[in-house]
């Protein structure tokens, strides 16, 4: 089936398809000044390069970016939850949090002016994907410190669209608005997305009695496959929107019309691809985990900030006359952190929560798999030798509470399974517990 027609256009041609020798210029000015910014206030950061043994004056432009120390999420966790500002917390307008592995948030904070750069940014990813004035815009990504809701809720108000703040859950209400206010564009995961249209074929809605003309969809990884069944059942336009909390939210990045490849927004983060193991930059088109620097923000500026999203580079300029950096689709990460429904959860999580009962041993995996098109998450873990021979009743109430114990650490339901004793694979080195059959 031929792809939906899309008029899209480009939000700031100065700074989308520039060349890339000024880009390169408007990059090392940037960065310089950040670097010194964060030896000067950001105490951690300056232990960094103490350690390193870099000064500011080191830095002289982008070409030395490699010389400067990693950070990561334990910044964050050893921070938290205000040591990795720049700037006096008074001059802070808005905090963000995302979860981590490390048990704590990443706590992001932005002054006036990071809340009109992220706005300026996802005015250029919405651009990309057609929305401008006059449009009716669907936003059913979470609000509140998931920063997935309130960006593009700003960029509505800067492209003179109308936001519809639906936030998300309450699928019946969806499909009602997406009914009878007829919105045009939409905004939310890629798998919530296709659970929606599963429920309205469900209901026997057809896409001819919706208005979409095109989605926006991220915060999880999907695949090609996925858009493509997703432009087919809705009959809209998909485009892939990239983020996180710790760089700006949702805009670090989106595709264009014309090709799957994400536009990084890279005057403001400036992208690098390194070798897992070695932490070594690699060359355009090698497979390597993300690292931005984000060398225009104030509250919370980072240098060399590993995403551990696992993707490629590419410089060329593309079709649609933007001339920024492009990355690959994200399918992965280097680390452990699952996204299901568009929500961060981790296997030490669940595994925190269960320990708490004597009835389990931590003898458990976690199988993730999609059914409806929503992911399912399955926890199966063991009994104790004790609880094994206690009642079917038992065993199904210390399921159901260990659910709700699991739902509200990590916001997502699972289904438990109380296994026999012994029953679950074993491993003399690491333990393989994730078993993630979404994208087989
Ligand atoms: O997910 C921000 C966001 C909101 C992006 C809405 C797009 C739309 P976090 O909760 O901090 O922020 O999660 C960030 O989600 O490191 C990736 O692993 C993953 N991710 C985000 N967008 C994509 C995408 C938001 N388009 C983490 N494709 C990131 C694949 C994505 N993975």
């Amino acid at each position: 089936m031929a792809r939906k027609e899309i008029q899209t256009y480009i939000w700031d041609a100065k700074a989308e398809c520039m060349s890339q020798d000024e880009l390169r210029k408007v990059q090392s000015t940037r960065l310089v000044a950040c670097v010194k910014r964060m030896y000067e206030r950001v105490p951690y950061y300056r232990k960094k390069m103490d350690e390193a043994g870099i000064v500011p004056e080191d830095i002289k432009g982008i070409d030395d970016l490699p010389k400067l120390p990693f950070t990561d999420k334990y910044d964050f966790r050893d921070n938290y939850p205000f040591g990795t500002l720049a700037v006096p917390r008074e001059d802070i307008v808005r905090f963000h949090a995302s979860s981590g592995t490390t048990g704590r948030m990443k706590v992001v904070g932005y002054t006036r002016a990071d809340i009109a750069l992220w706005t300026d940014c996802l005015c250029r990813s919405m651009a990309r994907s057609g929305v401008g004035k006059g449009d009716l815009v669907h936003i059913a990504y979470g609000y509140g410190l998931f920063t997935g809701g309130l960006g593009p809720h700003y960029a509505c108000d800067t492209l003179g669209a109308t936001a519809i703040p639906v936030s998300g859950g309450n699928t019946p209400r969806q499909i009602q608005i997406l009914r009878e206010w007829q919105p045009n564009v939409i905004l939310c995961t890629p798998s919530y997305m296709l659970h929606l249209a599963d429920k309205m074929a469900e209901m026997g809605v057809g896409p001819e009695e919706l208005n979409l003309k095109c989605g926006i969809f991220g915060a999880e990884p999907w695949t090609v496959e996925m858009r493509n069944q997703i432009e087919e059942k809705v009959g809209l336009r998909a485009f892939d929107i990239y983020g996180l909390s710790e760089i700006l939210g949702p805009g670090v990045g989106c595709a264009c019309a014309h090709s799957d490849l994400i536009h990084l927004e890279a005057d403001h983060f400036i992208p690098e691809v390194v070798d897992p193991e070695t932490g070594k930059p690699l060359p355009e088109g090698e497979l390597g985990e993300l690292v931005f620097s984000s060398v225009t923000k104030e509250g919370t500026p980072l240098l060399r900030y590993n995403t551990h999203d696992l993707t490629r580079l590419y410089y060329g300029k593309c079709e649609c006359g933007r001339t920024t950096p492009r990355m690959e689709k994200v399918t992965g990460r280097a680390d452990d952190m699952l996204i299901i429904r568009g929500v961060n959860v981790f296997p030490t999580q669940i595994e925190a929560v269960m320990l708490t009962y004597s009835q389990v041993e931590p003898h458990y995996i976690i199988v993730i798999d999609r059914v409806d098109n929503l992911d399912r998450m399955t926890v199966k873990v063991e009994m104790s030798n004790a609880f094994f021979s206690d009642s079917v009743k038992d065993i199904e109430n210390i399921e159901r509470k260990l659910a709700g114990d699991i739902a509200s650490i990590t916001g997502v339901h699972a289904r438990i399974v109380l296994c026999e004793p012994r029953s679950l694979p074993r491993s003399e080195g690491k333990i393989k517990r994730v078993y993630d059959e979404r994208f087989k």
